[in-house]
């Protein structure tokens, strides 16, 4: 059985959202980044960055939770009900390629510096001014994708692809930081995405779950 280290509400969501998608069954594999189990020994062997999402598939081993995405369509795609999670043309194929690529790098990039500099940095290295930038910079894409999404269901051609997965992710942590207040369309968008029978919970649902079961102690930091 596969196993998936990390659990929400990480980026292993974008993993667990294809998992269940094609019904695979799994194993997930909690890993406690407060206690700094991703530095172990044994975790390292997998992923030597030290961070989740970890797919293995038999002897296969996938760090990056945009790979494993990909990995599972590629793998698995035909498993999938209802869409093309991976276009049959090099032209399709290349739109999706654009929009995983941008979703990682101008989108959650800056997401990411503003989860830096809000909570995961020490606070002397916090720096509220980066902040405020990761914010703008976010915004400007964020308004880049509305556009697109304008009339549109999907990010790619007329069916689902591994593109629409991974911006259902990143743009539920775009809500949490409140950066979908000028994107009706992704809104909407977003709600019928999480309204997928198989979706996995939101970030804001796992993470009120993670404190519920957390001891006071355990820091903010395992939430990203
Ligand atoms: N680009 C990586 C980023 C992975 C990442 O930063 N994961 C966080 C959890 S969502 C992590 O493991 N952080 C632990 C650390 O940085 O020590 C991916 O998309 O998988």
């Amino acid at each position: 059985m596969m196993r998936l280290y990390g659990t929400p509400p990480t980026r292993a969501l974008r993993a667990i959202w294809l998992l269940n998608e094609l019904d695979l069954p799994h194993e997930i594999v909690p890993i406690d980044l407060g206690a700094g189990e991703q530095r172990t020994p044994q975790f390292l062997a997998l992923n030597p960055a030290a961070k989740l999402p970890v797919l293995v598939d038999g002897d296969t081993v996938i760090s990056e939770s945009a790979a494993i995405q990909l990995y599972l369509a590629d793998k698995y795609g035909d498993r999938f009900v209802g869409g093309r999670l991976i276009p049959d043309t090099p032209e399709d194929r290349g739109r999706m390629y654009h929009w995983l690529f941008f979703l990682m790098t101008e989108i959650e990039a800056p997401l990411w510096r503003i989860a830096l500099h809000n909570f995961i940095y020490a606070p002397e290295e916090q720096s509220p001014a980066e902040v405020v930038l990761a914010r703008r910079d976010a915004a400007r894409m964020i308004a880049v994708l509305e556009q697109h999404m304008q009339g549109r269901d999907h990010l790619v051609g007329e069916g689902l692809t591994v593109a629409d997965f991974n911006a259902a992710f990143t743009l539920d942590w775009a809500r949490e930081e409140a950066l979908l207040d000028d994107a009706p369309a992704l809104r909407a968008w977003l709600a019928a995405m999480y309204a997928r029978p198989k979706a996995p919970v939101t970030i804001a649902e796992g993470f009120a779950a993670l404190q519920a079961s957390a001891t006071p102690s355990e820091p903010a930091e395992a939430r990203n």
